[in-house]
């Protein structure tokens, strides 16, 4: 791991400059040797030079060189970053030149992995590098700063603190079981500091369903038989033509989607093609993705045509739907009145800009949008995370089980050190090199 890599950092593309990372122990030997201007090996740290990358004798470009020396760097190596001019030729120029020398092409987030390893970010901190890096909304971003400022991961290690303890406890009094000092653990006093960590896990899950939300949005289809007006809200929502409208039935085939955002959430909305049965082949294959999507969404809305009467279609798709989250909404409000319906509904048309208000309202009540907007955002949202956070919570249950069954207080602390070993694993205390290679994947080159 301690070789000298190098990657573009910078997105590649036409920009006023982009910039090339170099990280190692020759990091700075490496690029002095192509650097035409002051001796970048006698410089301070953390000192900026102008002067020009040069190959064989060739000047490649006119750059300004930043050097700075270990530990207070990102990864806690010695860094070089070369501001080159933008655009992909001289960039990729720069990056060959520097490969040609010896310096190997990082890895995608080989840069973070290395700062995780070296012990400069925790795994929960170094996840949300990429999360800062991939926030579309201003609320992740905000949630991903809070991740990388250790916030999270303080909230962890609570946890981790009070198991540690209990677990300490148990260790004295088994092996230690005259002295007088530690508290004594019984069959009888365990439930209560169990039922403690229990309240805390589940505590950090239920605030964890804003992180997810805040991170991944929610997908919303829209559903319904064809002519009802989906494409027409889709265009309405995103005010924007992107669905084509018509008043023929069965006009949607393929699934449309757009992004609005709502109280600083995305909400990504799937228009669908419209759902009955069909004998074409292509519009059949619309509708089973349709289904798809309605089984895929965290909410669907059903829509329904104020102008007519309920039909049997209308009422298939309710019972695809009645299990999930869902909102029921009669469009067409402009029209006269044939639908009857005795349900909770939301109702409204595409023809005016007021005319969806109280759908979203809806959403926004459905999902306590305005609670989310308010949080502090120091939440779990990582599936990764989560998913570690869950089977805690297990382990931490099946120890009240078998407390409960008065299984030998040694047999007990197993599943308790088990919640510690997989709280551990979020921080990366504890964790397996394959988890290591696929976390760091999703990273972009150069991070
Ligand atoms: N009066 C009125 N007409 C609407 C409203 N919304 C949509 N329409 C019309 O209804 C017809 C069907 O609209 P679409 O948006 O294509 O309907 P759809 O549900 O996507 O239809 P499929 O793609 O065939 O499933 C078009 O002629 C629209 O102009 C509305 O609120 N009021
Ligand atoms: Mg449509």
């Amino acid at each position: 791991m301690n070789d000298t890599i190098c990657a573009i950092s910078t997105a590649l593309g036409v920009g006023a400059i982009s910039i090339i990372r170099v990280s190692g122990e020759e990091a700075i030997a490496k690029v002095a040797n192509l650097f035409d201007g002051k001796n970048l090996t006698e410089v301070e740290s953390h000192t900026i030079h102008y002067g020009h990358i040069v190959s064989n004798g060739e000047v490649i470009d006119e750059v300004l060189v930043t050097v700075l020396k270990a530990p207070k760097t990102y990864t806690k190596e010695d860094i070089v970053e070369i501001n080159s001019h933008g655009g992909i030729s001289t960039t990729k120029k720069v990056l060959e030149v520097l490969i040609e020398n010896g310096i190997r092409l990082a890895e995608p987030g080989e840069f973070t992995k290395r700062a995780f390893l070296n012990g400069r970010l925790d795994l929960s901190q170094a996840e949300a590098v990429n999360s800062l890096i991939k926030s579309e909304t201003d609320l992740e971003r905000k949630l991903a700063l809070n991740t990388l400022s250790g916030k999270v991961s303080k909230k962890i290690n609570k946890v981790r603190g009070i198991i540690v303890e209990l677990l300490a406890n148990i260790e004295v009094n088994i092996d230690f079981p005259e002295y007088e000092d530690a508290l004594e653990i019984t069959l009888e006093n365990l439930p209560p500091r169990l039922k403690e960590i229990k309240t805390e896990l589940e505590n950090l899950l239920e605030e964890s369903k804003i992180g997810k939300i805040v991170e991944n949005g929610i997908r919303v289809a829209i559903v319904g038989r064809p002519n009802v007006g989906k494409s027409s809200i889709l265009n309405a929502l995103l005010k924007e033509n992107k669905a084509i409208v018509t008043d023929i039935a069965g006009t949607t085939r393929d699934i449309v989607e757009g992004t609005v955002e709502l109280k600083g959430i995305a909400l990504k909305f799937i228009d669908t093609a419209g759902i009955r049965k069909t004998d074409d082949i292509v519009e059949k294959i619309g509708v089973d993705k349709s289904i798809e999507a309605l089984n895929s969404a965290d909410l669907v809305i059903h829509v329904l045509n104020n102008n007519e009467e309920l039909t049997n279609e209308d009422k298939e798709i309710m019972e695809k739907i009645k299990d999930k989250t869902h909102i029921t909404f009669i469009n067409k409000s402009d029209l006269p009145t044939k639908l009857k319906i005795d349900m909770d509904v939301v109702k409204g048309n595409t023809m005016d800009i007021n005319g969806l208000n109280e759908l979203k309202d809806k959403i926004v009540e459905l999902f306590d949008l305005e609670k989310i907007n308010n949080s502090n955002l120091e939440v779990v949202s990582s599936a990764r995370e989560i998913g570690l956070i869950k089977e805690a919570l297990n382990s931490i249950n099946q120890a009240l089980d078998n407390v409960s069954v008065s299984l030998p207080v040694d047999m007990i602390a197993i599943d308790i050190k088990k919640a510690w070993d997989l709280l551990g694993e979020i921080t990366g205390e504890s964790y397996q090199d394959e988890l290591l290679d696929t976390l760091f994947r999703e990273f972009c080159l150069g991070k």
